[in-house]
């Protein structure tokens, strides 16, 4: 070898040296591009079925899909069996017209179908095939979702089901700058900006998850709405969501500010007499139709917490509802009418506000509008008993709330599965027609006779990657669908089957982490708000505790207000000896709460004032009970990591650090709870944490300091 070969020879080597470093270091770097399972499909994951008694009975029967693909919910049901089963089973099933074959899956719309509503569906196996069968689009849609569902979780796959209430919503209280009020999982999943021209392909995952799980209606933005959803401008970029959505069963509402005639129409008021007013919604109404034939409807936060309404200009609220009713009716819309409203009143109780606004108003709306009521009469505590406004409107259609979004749950750090909270709500014995019925009666319509009903959620979607923040707590969007269709199901088997499509499907994992989920409400519970201790949090970004906070724009946003300690005792007499708000409640659910020795005690500090040493069931003072429930929710968060710990092999790895290291922020949380609210109550009680707990190290000074990071001042 000549020199200048030797030399040739040691540039290619060390060339080719280099190209296997850059080759290894970009297959290293791989993992970084590719995308890990880190939450972003949600429970449609479709992890491959390694069953075989499973694989050879669905193979052949999902390997043509007969499907009449003109109709646009079919096509997208078609669609997302083909990428389903494809994950699921690997291969990719053939969709065929519809009638051409016996064999295989088939996909039929039959507007006679009987045994089920317009949205319900059959599904029924055959020893050759499986047969869809619904009276629309949607229903065929939702009927491939429930058959997905079954393959995924081992459940038998011939279902006929309907759903029980007819709109299933989700509130985003989404801002047109991009944030979210009480958003905890990013920026909004809505890009104003780029649309109407660019449709995000998130937005068809967000349709897809909806319409697996049940959700037929969405309300875009906030009720602190910003009038300028309503310009042309805007409605174009609502209009390009609406159409996405459309194939997917859902339809989109907006929140209206009640005054935009005043600021976008340049009237001299928003007066829901004045006949200009009511032209200008007209026309609105008339261009939002025009757009978007199938929207929804409004829904309306007035006169509350500072918002525009009727009352305003001295009218009420049934009359700001019926002037919008009147000018959605031609388009059959309806008007989802909040009852959230309260005025500042030092003297009174908040929780009798809402009933006294609207009681006298039962039988004065318009047929087209439904009252949407909070849970509960403050505000999406962490148990809350039901707000009394439900069964007082016999003649007016009550729609619920929930809160998704974990405001006062500790936002997005806390694990906390909603969904046994859900199940207290709609359990509930409202008394209203004798005992036994239920709350969920009542908003089926079963007990008053609605012809309308409706459930939503606030949303706690956002542009994190996993959607919500927390990972697990996606099943609190998947429990909210899946409640409003079927109010019946248990918190344990809608947690069971979103782990076996979510994250695993080993049983042993699933029993462990269904198990942790179905505590985490009670340990949340337990160190925050034990035996209906309520409204103790921090002031205005509502984290984190503040029991101490007496001064603020209106009383009833203290917590002092609400906890009405004193060196005797805690809680809110709200009995007849009290505010009587109790009073508002049917009479056999008086009896349950009003008698304290009989009054369940997680909701005592709801209706008694409780003294330091009255005996609880446990045998304890209620003083060292409530010190304990602190010390032992605290504690219980350890056992709720060690759980976790021993799922790790089974679950997705991004997700396990990622709710491994979110425990860590709720276990810190959870300490600062029980510091803050055994210190701060002390200094009433004046008596010793009890043994075995040992008390806090911190003095009460140096955890006040805490909530202050918080604060936006
Ligand atoms: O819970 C309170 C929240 C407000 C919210 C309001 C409401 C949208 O703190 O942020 O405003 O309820 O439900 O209208």
């Amino acid at each position: 070898m000549n020199l200048f070969t030797k030399y040739l020879h040691s540039v290619t080597l060390s060339l080719s040296k280099g190209i296997q470093k850059i080759a290894c270091l970009l297959l290293l770097s791989i993992p970084l591009f590719t995308q890990a399972e880190d939450g972003y499909k949600l429970w449609l994951r479709y992890d491959k079925i390694t069953d075989k008694a499973q694989q050879s009975y669905y193979a052949p029967r999902l390997k043509t899909v007969y499907a009449d693909l003109s109709d646009p919910s079919v096509k997208v049901a078609a669609d997302e069996l083909q990428l389903a089963v494809k994950s699921l089973l690997g291969f990719t099933p053939v969709v065929k017209a519809a009638g051409t074959g016996s064999q295989g899956l088939t996909l039929t719309i039959d507007p006679k179908t009987e045994g089920i509503n317009e949205e319900g569906f059959s599904v029924s196996t055959t020893p050759k095939g499986i047969h869809i069968k619904a009276r629309s689009g949607a229903g065929v849609l939702y009927g491939v979702f429930n058959l997905l569902k079954n393959i995924q979780t081992g459940a038998d796959p011939n279902v006929t089901s309907s759903p029980e209430i007819q709109r299933r919503l989700l509130n985003h209280w989404d801002n047109h700058n991009g944030t979210i009020e009480r958003g905890y999982a990013g920026m909004s999943l809505w890009k104003w900006y780029e649309l109407p021209e660019r449709i995000d392909p998130r937005y068809i995952d967000y349709a897809r998850a909806n319409a697996s799980i049940g959700i037929n209606g969405t309300v875009l933005n906030n009720v602190n709405a910003s009038a300028r959803f309503l310009t042309h401008e805007y409605l174009g970029k609502v209009k390009a969501l609406a159409d996405a959505f459309r194939p997917y069963g859902i339809r989109v509402y907006l929140s209206v500010n009640f005054a935009a005639p005043r600021i976008l129409g340049k009237l001299k008021d928003a007066d829901p007499l004045n006949p200009e007013v009511q032209k200008w919604w007209a026309d609105k109404t008339k261009e939002i139709y025009d757009l978007i034939p199938d929207f929804g409807g409004y829904l309306v936060k007035a006169n509350s917490e500072g918002e525009p309404g009727p009352m305003d200009y001295g009218r009420t609220h049934a009359d700001g509802a019926n002037m919008l009713a009147a000018a959605v009716k031609p388009y059959n819309g309806i008007i989802m009418w909040r009852a959230f409203v309260y005025a500042p009143d030092p003297k009174g109780d908040r929780f009798k506000a809402a009933y006294e606004e609207f009681k006298p108003f039962d039988g004065k709306f318009a047929d087209n509008v439904i009252l949407q009521v909070k849970n509960g009469p403050i505000d999406f505590m962490p148990r809350e008993p039901v707000s009394p406004l439900f069964s007082a409107m016999e003649k007016t259609p009550v729609s619920l709330e929930f809160q998704v979004t974990q405001e006062y749950l500790g936002w997005a750090t806390h694990w906390v599965y909603l969904a046994p909270m859900f199940e207290e709500v709609l359990k509930t014995d409202t008394h209203v027609k004798g005992s036994g019925s239920t709350l969920s009666g009542i908003l089926k319509g079963d007990t008053f006779g609605y012809k309308m009903t409706a459930m939503a959620g606030v949303a706690n979607t956002g542009s994190d990657r996993n959607w919500t923040g927390h990972p697990m707590t996606q099943a609190n969007w998947y429990t909210l669908g899946r409640l409003a269709w079927d109010t019946r199901l248990t918190s344990e088997s809608i947690a069971d089957e979103w782990i076996r499509q979510t994250l695993t499907r080993n049983n042993a994992a699933v029993e462990t982490i269904r198990k942790s989920m179905m505590k985490t409400r009670e340990i949340y519970v337990n160190y925050t708000s034990p035996f209906g201790l309520h409204h103790v949090m921090g002031e205005g970004h509502h984290f984190g505790p503040e029991p101490w906070l007496d001064k603020a724009a209106r009383p009833d946003w203290t917590a002092v207000y609400y906890h009405r300690v004193d060196s005797t005792g805690i809680g809110f007499n709200r009995t007849a000896t009290g505010s009587n708000a109790l009073a508002q409640y049917p009479g056999g659910l008086v009896e349950v709460y009003q008698d304290e020795a009989t009054c369940p005690e997680p909701f005592l500090l709801w209706f008694h004032h409780v003294r330091w040493d009255r005996p609880m069931k446990s045998g304890l003072s209620f003083w060292n009970d409530f010190v304990k429930h602190f010390y032992e929710g605290a504690r219980q968060v350890q056992d709720l990591q060690a759980e976790w710990q021993s799922v790790k092999a089974q679950v997705p790895p991004e997700i396990f650090n990622n709710v491994e290291a979110r425990l860590q922020t709720q276990y810190k949380e959870a300490v600062w709870w029980r510091d803050a609210c055994v210190l701060y109550f002390q200094t009433h009680s004046k008596m010793p944490v009890p043994a075995p707990y040992k008390a806090p190290e911190r003095t009460l000074e140096e955890v006040k300091k805490l909530v202050d990071i918080y604060h936006i001042r």
